[in-house]
Order: structure tokens, then C-alpha cells, then sequence
């Protein structure tokens, strides 16, 4: 069998007669049954087989269509649709130069480092056309890498080299989880994994004694290992509770003063405001146990039961995936703080631990290189979530971390490697955005419903079907992603189609290097040796790295990195921060004087409260069965799907009240749309929580009042697209209010699939 590698993990293969055999990589405690997901999708009908363009397209040229999404497509042959697509690249940037060109492409894409797809297309459009408009941040974290350089320091430094894992399991007397720790989540890391170590270090550490406790609407968000304690606030007001617990800590003098005198900058105008004495309310457990609808006493317990404690705090990402979602981070800092646990072995603050596999590792000695991008000639960007605002409101201004910034007017987008109609908020007013695109070019192994919507449709090769590298910068080992599979129908490497209209545009020497794909790879690992050389390390020659398969690599110290020395010698290793220390409250996030992001941790009241129309809370979370929306049609997604379709999951009481039974269809709804899912029941949820996870293919039908229901399950066609605040604009699907209902009507078939009809 040969070694391959996927953001799920290391994996060994097997093409023989026609079929893949997969089996995990051996030296892995913990593999991810996601691997199963390759197996029946290499052949699948979903699959893009050749080159497509869209009819109306083809029949009226480019422009605003509301045929997008709904017409059918044509297939032509390679060289005619490069021929054309070069033409239409050439014409935009011609007539509205290459701020009218969105090249966003933001996607998870494949783990392989060389055929990243969205590398590949920024540095085409960067090296071939000479700019595009781009955007920043991710979906996963947006509103957190906003916030925390503000207070503490770049979120690599405090999510990804910070506490190990070992410390865990070695050090910590108390892990306090908010939004837990979901092993679902930690099977995955961008460029691949080769050893799942989380649920192996929580059992250590459960053995040893530590505590884990979660912080929850969903009981789960940790597995059995942890042996934990289970709170469920409602969702969204984690804030809030840890606003309380801080209360009870100062106000019981269980608080560490030394720690914040010598540490913390800030201190006095959030103290008051804690205490009450800016807006007249005390946060106190009793002001916030109807918010979070816990006890009082049960918050006032949690905190007290902290104190001399080695306490780790962690904060999920999907905490700031919703309105204000800078605050929970923030405060998550504070209360580490107020405990004085910041840079201890196994304590203090490590944000979003545990929501991926390579959080919580050691740092290799020197990082995988990565593709050159180029030089973008064009200056404006938007924040990543903001793209259906940046579609429908071109020339108009927003704000965005102490600017202000103004909506270019796109013409053309170009994907590859992501899937919008998947990652993307409130799916009809996203479709509008996309309506209105004079060209929408997608490279797509399988027909998602982001290549439906497109005009120019390019087939692009799956990760097993070519050759490249897997690395990342906390795994130590490197995978030589060799070929397994021949390419599927006429599919080819992004990168090959990247040349071809590189060359048609007179640039194919800017952008290729003269390299073909192999020649690419290897320019990456001799440029990942020489990094590694550096270090003093000297790392086989690529035939050799090629030949063997896979390569273990040497990995740093676990030495707590930027908080560990900031903690021991504040002076001489000052934090990024104005003032070098935490920043409890920030003068500079006060002086841009955004009312949804004042100038320290504060409890904002949210947008989606329940209503007698609206009264359940939808939690949109990561899938178990996929990453994201990946190989949706493939076995191991579909084995976890009910009736065909995504399963969602309710409190026991919720559904009988609703005369809803277990494996029924339902439809939940809200103001912004509607959709179908398969119910489980479920007794670890909050009564008033509904679950549905993000991932499964978009397939909508007209609901007859002109809008898209999704008879699969997508849930992000109910969430609202909003940003997070002025600061940060980060994504807020995670959270939504809904009602849910038994379906009664002639169930429509799922769609997801089937390729769109030949024109
Ligand atoms: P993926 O499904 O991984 O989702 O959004 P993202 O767009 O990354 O899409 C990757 C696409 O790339 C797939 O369609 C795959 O087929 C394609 N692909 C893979 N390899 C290649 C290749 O080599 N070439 C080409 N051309 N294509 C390829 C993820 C985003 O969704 C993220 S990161 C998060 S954290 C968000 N989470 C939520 C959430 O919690 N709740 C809601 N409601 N919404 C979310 N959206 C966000």
C-alpha cells in the first residue's frame, strides 16, 4: 500500500480493479474514520468529469444572471473553454482593472502543500494578471485573530504553541472547556496528521485526577475519557458566566493581585465595570444565572472551587463564531488571568485547544515551505466572512479593526478549494451575491453547489489522483503524497490548468518557474530542507524523502513558548501588546469606539434571542462524518446520514412537544429560510437547543415564496450573515434561533449529487 495523507490523517492505499482500499497510518493511536470517505468517491457520479460551461453563459455572454444555481451546463473541450476563459480574464482586467477581480477562494482545499488550491489560484492571478482582491482571516477564527493580538499576542503563538497536550496530561488539575473540546473536531488539521493524540492524553490525565469541565449546550462536546463535569448554559452567554465567576473571585479576594500588578494592563476600568460602578450592574452570579439559565450558586461554586488551583481555560472556536464573538475569547483571557494561571506548565489560557489536531503539539524545528504567492498589485481586501455584503453593496463603506474600508466592485470571481455554498452564512442572500457576478469561474473535483452556481466549470483532480508533499508545522511527519489513482474522466491538477492559461496569457514563465508539478514539489521540500538546515539539521535530498515515503522530523522543546517566558520575565520578553503586558482592558480598541466592541470584555446582549415564532437556540456545528463539506457523498459521511438526509438532534422533550418522534423528517425554519433534516433524539442537549451540523451539499428547491428551502439538511441557509462586530467582521454561523416542525408534505428527493442537467 502506498502513504497518502489527508487533513484527516495519514493514511495507507490501494487501487486495485477499480476500487480504493484505505487502511489508517499504523503508527496512529486514534485514526479517523473520515479515511473511509475516499474509498466510493474517487468514482462517484459526482464527480466533475470534464470542462462545463454554463449555457446562459455561453448563449449571452458574461453578466448578472438569475439563471445561476438553475441553468445547465455544456461541456466543450479543454483547449476551447482555456481559450475562453483566458479571453474573459484579459477583458476584466482590461475594462475595470483587478480591483473588479475577487480571487477569495477561501477553502480548506486538499492537505497536500503544493496543489493548495487557493495557493495555486492567488499566485496565478498574483503572477499572471498581476492582482486581485483578496480576503483575510478564516471562517474558523475570525473574530479571534482580530481580538487576540489586541490583548495577548498572535493566535499562533496562543492556540498552536502554548500547552501541550502532555501538559495536560502531566500538569493540569482543572480543564475548564468552554464550548468543550469534541473529538469530532480534533480528528482534523490543514496539511494532515499522523497522530491523534487527544483522546489518549485526556484519559491520562482523567487517571491522574484532573478535572475536566465542559462548558456546553451539547453534552458531546468531550468524550467519556475526560470523565467530566457537564454545565449547559444557553447558548452564547459563556460571557457573561465568566464575567460572574471573575466577580466572585474579586469580591472574595480569590484573585491573584500579584499576577495582575505585575502582569496585566488595564485591570481598574474593567474592575469597574465588573463591580458595577460604569453602568450601575454588578456582574454577579445572580445577574447572570437568567442569562446563562444556570444557578447561581452552581457559577459561584465553579469559581470558588478554582481558586490555587492549576487551571487551564480553554475557549473554543466556536465560541466566536457568533455575534460579539471577540468577547467570550477575551474574557476567557481575564479569567486566566484573575487566576493567575498564564504561562504555568499545563495552565493558564490556550485558545481553541483541542478544535484541531495540530493545537497542542510540539512545534517542528523549522516549517514546511509553502507556495510564493506573488505580488498582488491591488491593495483592497475584505474580511473573509463579509463577501455577500462586498457582492451587494459595491462602494459602500464598513468597518473593520479601526478602519474604514469600502466594498470593491467585483466582476469575477474565482474558486478553487473552497465551497461557498457550503462555508457561507444565510444562502439565499449569498445566491443573490452570486447572481450578480458578470463571470464565476469554480475548479471543482465534484459538483458541490458552488460549481452549480458557476459559469466556467474546470475539473479538477482529487489528491489521490497526483503527486505532492504532507506537512504541517506541529506533525512530525513529512508525507511523500505519491500518486495512486489515475485522474478521473478529463480532470487535471489545478496547477496544469493554471499553466495552460498562463500561457495563453503570455505569463506561463511568471508563474510556472519553468517547473512542471513534480518540479514544484520538489522545490518545496529542498526549500523545507534548507529551513531545517538552518536549524542545523540536515535532511535527506528529495529522491531519497521520495523513495522512503514518509519522513520523521525533529520537533522543539515543550516549552510553553511566548506565555511560559512572558510569565517568568515579564521585562525581558514584554508580550506584542501596546503595553507589553495582558491587556485586561485595551485604550486602543476603546479609541475606535465601536458600541460592539467597547474597550474591555463586556457582556453585549445577542441578536438571535428566542421568540414564540423562533424558540429554539440552532447550534450549526462542525460535521463528524467529513471535514466541512468534503466527499459529503462519500461512505463514511453517508453512513452517519438518516432516510439520505443530514440528522439533526433533539432534546426528548423539545421533539414530543412538537409530536416529533426519533427518525423522523422535519423542516426547521426561521425568517431567513427553511430545511430538511432526519431528527435523532437526544437527552444530552439542552431542552431548548436543536443541533444540525454543517457539511451537507446544498440542495435547494423553491419553497413558492421565491426562496430556496434545502431539502438535504444546510443548515447555514437559516443562519444569519452578520459580522461579529466593527472590529473583527469574523463569521456568525454557529448560532441561530429556529422553530422545527414534523415535515408532512411529499418529501422531495435528495439532489446533492446528481451533475446538473446537459444543456
Ligand atoms: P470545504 O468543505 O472544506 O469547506 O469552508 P470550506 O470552503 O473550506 O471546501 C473545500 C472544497 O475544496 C471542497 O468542495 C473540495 O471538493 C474542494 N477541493 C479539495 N481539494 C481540491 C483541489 O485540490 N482542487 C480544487 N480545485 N478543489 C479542491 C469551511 C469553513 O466553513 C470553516 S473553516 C469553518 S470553521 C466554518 N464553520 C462553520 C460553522 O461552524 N457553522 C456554520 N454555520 N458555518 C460554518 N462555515 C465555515
Amino acid at each position: 500500500m502506498t502513504l497518502h495523507s489527508a487533513h484527516w490523517g495519514v493514511f495507507c492505499a490501494e487501487w486495485r480493479d477499480q476500487t480504493l482500499r484505505v487502511a489508517p497510518y499504523p503508527a496512529d493511536p486514534d485514526p479517523s474514520p473520515i479515511i473511509g470517505n475516499i474509498t466510493t468517491a474517487l468514482r462517484h457520479r459526482a464527480r466533475v468529469a470534464a470542462p462545463m460551461v454554463r449555457k446562459g453563459w455561453l448563449e449571452r455572454g458574461p453578466g448578472a444572471d438569475r439563471a445561476r444555481g438553475i441553468d445547465t451546463f455544456v461541456r466543450l473541450p479543454w483547449n476551447e473553454v482555456l481559450d475562453r476563459l483566458a479571453e474573459e480574464l484579459g477583458r476584466v482586467s482590461r475594462q475595470h482593472g483587478n480591483g473588479a477581480i475577487f480571487g477569495g477562494s477561501y477553502g480548506w482545499a486538499s492537505a497536500g502543500r503544493f496543489h493548495h488550491a487557493p495557493g495555486q489560484v492567488h499566485r496565478f492571478l498574483n503572477t499572471a494578471l498581476g492582482g486581485f482582491v483578496r480576503s483575510v482571516h478564516s471562517y474558523s477564527a475570525g473574530a479571534a485573530e482580530v481580538i487576540l493580538p489586541h490583548v495577548l499576542g498572535p493566535l499562533e503563538k496562543v492556540a498552536r504553541r502554548n500547552i501541550t497536550w502532555e501538559q495536560i496530561a502531566d500538569h493540569s488539575e482543572v480543564v475548564l472547556a468552554f464550548g468543550g473540546m469534541a473529538l469530532k473536531n480534533s480528528q482534523t488539521a490543514a496539511g494532515g496528521i499522523s497522530d491523534h493524540v487527544e483522546r489518549g492524553a485526556m484519559r491520562r490525565a482523567a487517571a491522574r485526577g484532573c478535572r475536566f469541565v465542559s462548558v456546553s449546550p451539547l453534552r458531546s462536546d468531550l468524550p467519556d475519557e475526560a470523565g467530566f463535569e457537564w454545565l449547559a448554559p444557553v447558548p452564547g452567554t459563556d460571557t457573561a458566566m465568566m464575567l460572574a465567576m471573575v466577580h466572585v473571585l474579586v469580591t472574595e479576594n480569590l484573585h491573584d493581585r500579584g499576577f495582575i500588578e505585575r502582569h496585566c494592563d488595564g485591570w481598574a476600568p474593567f474592575e469597574a465595570y465588573l463591580l458595577g460602578r460604569t453602568d450601575g450592574v454588578p456582574k454577579t452570579p445572580d445577574w447572570a444565572a437568567p442569562l446563562c439559565g444556570l444557578p447561581a450558586a452552581q457559577i459561584a461554586a465553579l469559581a470558588r472551587s478554582l481558586a490555587g488551583k492549576r487551571v487551564l481555560v480553554v475557549v473554543a472556536h466556536s465560541l466566536q463564531r457568533s455575534l460579539h464573538g471577540e468577547q467570550p475569547v477575551w474574557m476567557g483571557v481575564v479569567l486566566a488571568a484573575a487566576l493567575g494561571q498564564l504561562g504555568l506548565p499545563g495552565g493558564g489560557y490556550n485558545y481553541a485547544l483541542g478544535t484541531l489536531a495540530h493545537y497542542g503539539r510540539r512545534n517542528n524545528l523549522a516549517a514546511p515551505a509553502s507556495l510564493d504567492q506573488g505580488i498582488n498589485g491591488v491593495k483592497a481586501f475584505i474580511p473573509v466572512a463579509r463577501i455577500a455584503d462586498m457582492l451587494l453593496k459595491p462602494g459602500q463603506p464598513f468597518d473593520y479593526n479601526g478602519t474604514r474600508l469600502v466594498y470593491p466592485h467585483i466582476r469575477l470571481a474565482y474558486w478553487a478549494g473552497g465551497n461557498p455554498f457550503h462555508h457561507h452564512q444565510d444562502l439565499n442572500r449569498l445566491a443573490e451575491g452570486f447572481r450578480a457576478l458578470e463571470t464565476f469561474v469554480v475548479h471543482e473535483s465534484a459538483w458541490t453547489a458552488t460549481a452549480r452556481f458557476a459559469d466556467i466549470v474546470l475539473p479538477a483532480t482529487l489528491t489521490v489522483e497526483r503527486d505532492d508533499i504532507g506537512a504541517t508545522a506541529t506533525d512530525p511527519v513529512m508525507v511523500a503524497m505519491r500518486r495512486i489513482v489515475p485522474p478521473h474522466g478529463e480532470a487535471r491538477d489545478d496547477y496544469a490548468i493554471f499553466c495552460e492559461l498562463a500561457r495563453r496569457l503570455g505569463r506561463l514563465e511568471a508563474f510556472s518557474a519553468g517547473r512542471s508539478a513534480l518540479e514544484g514539489v520538489r522545490d518545496l521540500y529542498e526549500r523545507t530542507r534548507a529551513a531545517w538546515r538552518e536549524q542545523g539539521v540536515a535532511l535527506p535530498d528529495f529522491d531519497t524523502f521520495w523513495a522512503q515515503g514518509e519522513l520523521k522530523v525533529g520537533q522543539c522543546e515543550d516549552d510553553g513558548g511566548m506565555l511560559r517566558a512572558f510569565r517568568n520575565d515579564p521585562e525581558k520578553n514584554p508580550l506584542p501588546t501596546p503595553s507589553g503586558k495582558v491587556q485586561i482592558a485595551s485604550a486602543r480598541v476603546a479609541g475606535f469606539g465601536y458600541a460592539d466592541c467597547p474597550g474591555h470584555p463586556a457582556w453585549l446582549p445577542p441578536a438571535d434571542v428566542p421568540t414564540d415564532r423562533y424558540p429554539l437556540h440552532l447550534v450549526a456545528n462542525q460535521p463528524p462524518g467529513r471535514l466541512h463539506s468534503q466527499l459529503d457523498f462519500g461512505a463514511y459521511s453517508q453512513s452517519l446520514k438518516l432516510h439520505g438526509r443530514e440528522v439533526c438532534t433533539m432534546h426528548p422533550e423539545a421533539a414530543a412537544d412538537r409530536g416529533i418522534a426519533d427518525g423522523d423528517i422535519v423542516r426547521l425554519f426561521n425568517e431567513r429560510g427553511a430545511c430538511l433534516a432526519a431528527v435523532r433524539l437526544c437527552a444530552g442537549m439542552r431542552e431548548d437547543v436543536v443541533q444540525l451540523p454543517t457539511g451537507a451539499w446544498f440542495d435547494p428547491v423553491d419553497d413558492g415564496q421565491g426562496r430556496m428551502m434545502c431539502v438535504h439538511g444546510n443548515p447555514n441557509v437559516l443562519t444569519r450573515d452578520v459580522g461579529t462586530s466593527s472590529l473583527a467582521q469574523g463569521c456568525t454561523g454557529q448560532l441561530t434561533v429556529v422553530q422545527v416542525e414534523r415535515y408532512e408534505g411529499a418529501l422531495p428527493p435528495v439532489r446533492a449529487y446528481d451533475p446538473p442537467q446537459a444543456g
